[in-house]
């Protein structure tokens, strides 16, 4: 066993941050800021979390890049130049990139460096982060910035071992690409990352068959370069474009319609469905105010897309087996370039493994529905263990020894997402519990590192040791969180905020929908003393 090393450099640490996605390179740039020790510790070879593993073909983000970029520097706003209205991973990578060299960053990260363990030391008030390289770090303050979408979703197929071609995750591409030409190819899977990809895959591929086990929601994206004299009339008043989003359910600006369904007549109705189907992509969340929480809303949009679906694809057979009958929006829609279009085309094939799913995995194929399949390379498009699967992967021990992993048995447990009672000065950013992943991930995640920046301001202000959930607030939390869920459409669907796609996953609705409620929730909590919360001096 190989013995673990304390590093002497980095004891006297007063943070560390796990990831250097967008989380992490922000929470480390506020605690420089506050004049404190921080460091990242990040598995990959380079910054940008999630994108930074997610470089299939077609991965780009389905919110406008005005939107999904940090607010917190005006500077930053202005400088920066977005190519596409939604931009492509590389160009999120490269923005990535530029961050970490405009707030001087690098030195303070460390790549390569996956954390397998965080054990809360009691006697001392200090987190001990071990990590993979068995290095032992300690610091005062932990903060998990490891991601919702990060830890990759491997179904155990039968067979997979005997397959002797290429395999592929989506989620953990090749940085040196892919090339498919000439190759019969499956794909297992009809998410977004699948959604994204399966058109650039069908263009090189000499044969492409796609496993569907749920048809999905997906609306055009409708991409485009990016309108210049929309990003200079955004950039002389991004203040009020920012408040804007910040005051939007799920933190960026839809222009939602501010009326239900029934308060349209039929020509309206339909005159609404195409407008937004003309703005494309998750703008059309905003059709009706009531799509997710009234049913006869629901089925006006998911019909209407049901119907381009018919017009899209040339088969009928075809569009109806990639027609979604689950409710729209319970699933994240998909935003796409030509998916449904891509059916049309003579080397690609559907196989619905909805009632069997895969039979099993071959050395040369799939079998599904007792029927084999010969390709050369499989890409899983699987998704994620979202929201919990990362933190799973870690071994954290809070006190008196409990485990975050037992205590979340049967489902995570959260007090505002951010902190989880018996684990003091432990933090995650997007956490089970908080908007998150219903959101603008970027503006979330600036919420939630001013929350902690400022509750840690806060402890050293006071002279206090830690800062610890209390049960009840965490309990009360939790209960408002499916209550607020259980107001909507969205509990309606095996997706993954449910943890529904993960076999054994407790199936707990996992993030908090409403932004502007949740933002007045946090600065109450925080006014109000961090009431909710336990301190505990030095010498307690
Ligand atoms: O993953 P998914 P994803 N056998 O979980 C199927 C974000 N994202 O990577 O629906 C066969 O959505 C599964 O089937 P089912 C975005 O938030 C954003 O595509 O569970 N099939 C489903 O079809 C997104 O929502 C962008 O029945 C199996 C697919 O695999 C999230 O990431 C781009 C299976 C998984 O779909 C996840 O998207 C990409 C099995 N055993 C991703 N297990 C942007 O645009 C699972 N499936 C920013």
């Amino acid at each position: 066993m190989q013995q673990k090393k304390s590093n002497p450099d980095l004891n006297a640490l007063d943070a560390v941050i796990v990831g250097a996605g967008f989380a992490g390179l922000y929470m480390l740039h506020r605690f420089k800021q506050l004049g404190l020790r921080a460091r990242i510790l990040e598995a990959g070879g380079g910054v940008g979390g999630t994108w930074y593993w997610n470089r299939y073909p077609g991965a780009r983000c389905d919110i406008p890049s005005l939107q999904y970029s940090y607010q917190f520097s005006p500077d930053l706003e202005q400088e920066w130049e977005w190519q596409e209205r939604y931009a492509a991973q590389p160009e999120i990578m490269a923005y990535a990139e530029h961050v970490v060299k405009r707030f001087e960053l690098a030195a303070d990260i460390q790549f390569n460096t996956r954390v397998s363990a965080a054990h809360f030391d009691e006697a001392q008030h200090l987190w001990n982060v071990s990590t993979e390289t068995s290095e032992v770090i300690s610091a005062r303050f932990c903060v998990m910035a490891t991601g919702c979408l990060s830890s990759a979703n491997d179904p155990e197929f039968a067979g997979r071992e005997n397959f002797t071609g290429n395999w592929y995750h989506t989620g953990r591409w090749p940085h040196e690409g892919v090339d498919f030409t000439g190759q019969r190819v499956a794909v297992i899977g009809t998410g977004s990352s699948a959604i994204q990809s399966i058109p650039l895959i069908a263009e090189q591929a000499a044969e492409l068959t796609v496993f569907q086990r749920t048809a999905n929601f997906s609306v055009p994206a409708h991409n485009r370069p990016q309108n210049l004299q929309e990003q200079a009339a955004v950039k002389k008043d991004y203040r009020a474009f920012r408040e804007n989003g910040r005051a939007q359910p799920i933190a960026w600006d839809t222009a939602g319609n501010e009326r239900t369904a029934e308060e349209h007549t039929p020509e309206e109705i339909l005159a609404e469905c195409e407008r937004r189907w003309d703005m494309g992509g998750l703008y059309f969340y905003g059709t009706f105010a009531d799509l997710l929480v009234g049913k006869e809303a629901n089925d006006i949009v998911a019909e209407f897309v049901r119907s381009k679906i018919r017009e899209r694809v040339e088969d009928p057979a075809l569009a109806e087996l990639l027609s979604p009958d689950t409710i729209f929006g319970c699933k994240r829609v998909c935003a796409d370039t030509d998916y449904f279009e891509t059916y049309n085309r003579p080397n690609v094939a559907l196989v619905d493994i909805a009632k069997t799913g895969i039979d099993q995995i071959l050395a040369d194929g799939v079998r599904a529905n007792g029927q084999d399949y010969t390709v050369d390379a499989i890409v899983t498009a699987t998704g994620f263990d979202a929201m919990t699967g990362s933190l799973d992967r870690i071994d954290i021990t809070g006190k008196g020894g409990l485990k975050l992993k037992e205590k979340w048995h049967a489902g995570p447990r959260t007090y505002l997402g951010l902190t989880t009672a018996g684990f003091p000065n432990f933090f995650i950013i997007s956490g089970p519990g908080s908007p998150s992943v219903l959101t603008n991930m970027i503006t979330s995640i600036e919420q939630h590192v001013e929350f902690i920046a400022d509750c840690v301001a806060w402890l050293q202000d006071k002279n206090l040791a830690s800062i610890d959930a209390s049960l009840e607030a965490e309990d009360e939390w939790v209960n408002h969180v499916n209550e607020v869920a259980g107001e909507t459409l969205l509990l309606g669907c095996n997706s993954w905020y449910l943890g529904a796609n993960v076999p054994g996953k407790p199936r707990v609705f996992m993030p908090y929908l409403g932004f502007p409620e949740y933002v007045e929730k946090c600065e109450t909590v925080a006014n109000n003393a961090y009431e909710g919360f336990h301190t505990a001096s030095a010498t307690a």
